[in-house]
């Protein structure tokens, strides 16, 4: 059956604030945890990935889980070991325990961010090309999708891996309209990773079908995933004020953009 409890991780947080918008939409109830209290969600659960308690309560009796919390930028390996790497174990971990079966883990485009990317006529990067982190954020996704995997092989929990590219509202760079994803298409996506039967633990990447597409969306399209938007219809605007891409500049040669050469970082 269709899972209809999701636990939302990083309730709290920019994609979290969008998902908890649309995904209802879809007819699910969600329960939503952040160590940040959720404005305008007063049952929120406040509790920190690190407090395997508070992680193994938080997922008690839900259907599946969409985990987004976690450092979402550059950070120092220790904050990174702490939140994303021993917080996403927590979380398979206490999913294991308390038998949920199906976790949306919120991979990134800079776990293979070192990939260079497509100019001219170059195929589209497959969702198999090796990884490349770009930073030890990236690296963390790395292991999060082999967590999954392992879960997988050894647990039967499923986990579809979503290496999203940018999903905000708008497109606000020139990189961005290949790597974006409409918030729309993302709880589309993320819909799709919920309901899909038999999916072991896939890997897609998580973008909207966007004219200057960098990968292929082939393995997400074969969970059901129907993407809707394009960000070509920003592509004028954002081109005038900021050019094409310089494929001689570090900084826009790779999937990853200027995480390869000055990553932003995790203000907190
Ligand atoms: P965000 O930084 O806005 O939200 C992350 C949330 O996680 C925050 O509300 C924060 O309080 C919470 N959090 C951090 N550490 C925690 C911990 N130890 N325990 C409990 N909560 C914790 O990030 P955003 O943009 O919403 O991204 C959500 C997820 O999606 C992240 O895992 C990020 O790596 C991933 N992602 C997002 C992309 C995007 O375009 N927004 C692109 C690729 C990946
Ligand atoms: C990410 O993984 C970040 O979490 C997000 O804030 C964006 O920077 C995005 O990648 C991107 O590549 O644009």
């Amino acid at each position: 059956p269709a899972p209809r409890t999701v636990l939302l991780t990083g309730a709290a947080g920019g994609l979290g604030t969008l998902m908890r918008e649309l995904l209802p939409q879809y007819g699910y109830e969600l329960r939503l945890f952040d160590m940040r209290p959720v404005g305008g969600a007063p049952d929120a659960v406040v509790g920190d990935l690190g407090d395997r308690n508070a992680v193994r309560e938080a997922v008690r009796g839900v259907d599946a889980v969409v985990h987004l919390a976690g450092i979402s930028l550059e950070a120092s390996f220790d904050k990174i070991l702490k939140a994303n790497i021993e917080g996403t174990y927590n979380l398979y971990e206490a999913a294991r325990e308390e038998g949920v079966r199906r976790i949306v883990f919120a991979s990134s485009n800079h776990a293979v961010g070192y990939t260079p990317r497509p100019q001219g006529d170059d195929p589209l990067i497959p969702i198999d090309t090796p990884r490349r982190p770009d930073t030890f954020y990236g690296l963390s996704k790395c292991f999060g999708e082999d967590l999954a995997q392992l879960y997988w092989d050894k647990h039967g929990v499923e986990t579809v891996s979503v290496r999203i590219g940018s999903c905000f509202p708008e497109p606000t760079s020139v990189r961005m309209l290949s790597v974006w994803m409409s918030p729309a298409d993302g709880a589309r996506l993320f819909h799709a990773a919920l309901t899909a039967e038999g999916v072991g633990h896939t890997v897609v990447y998580g973008s909207s079908a966007n004219t200057r597409l960098w990968w292929d969306l082939g393995s997400a399209r074969a969970l059901g995933y129907e993407p809707e938007d394009d960000s070509e219809i920003f592509a004028e605007r954002l081109l005038a004020e900021q050019g094409e891409l310089d494929p001689a500049d570090p900084a826009h040669a790779c999937l990853g953009g200027n995480f390869v050469t000055n990553p932003p970082v995790w203000p907190h």
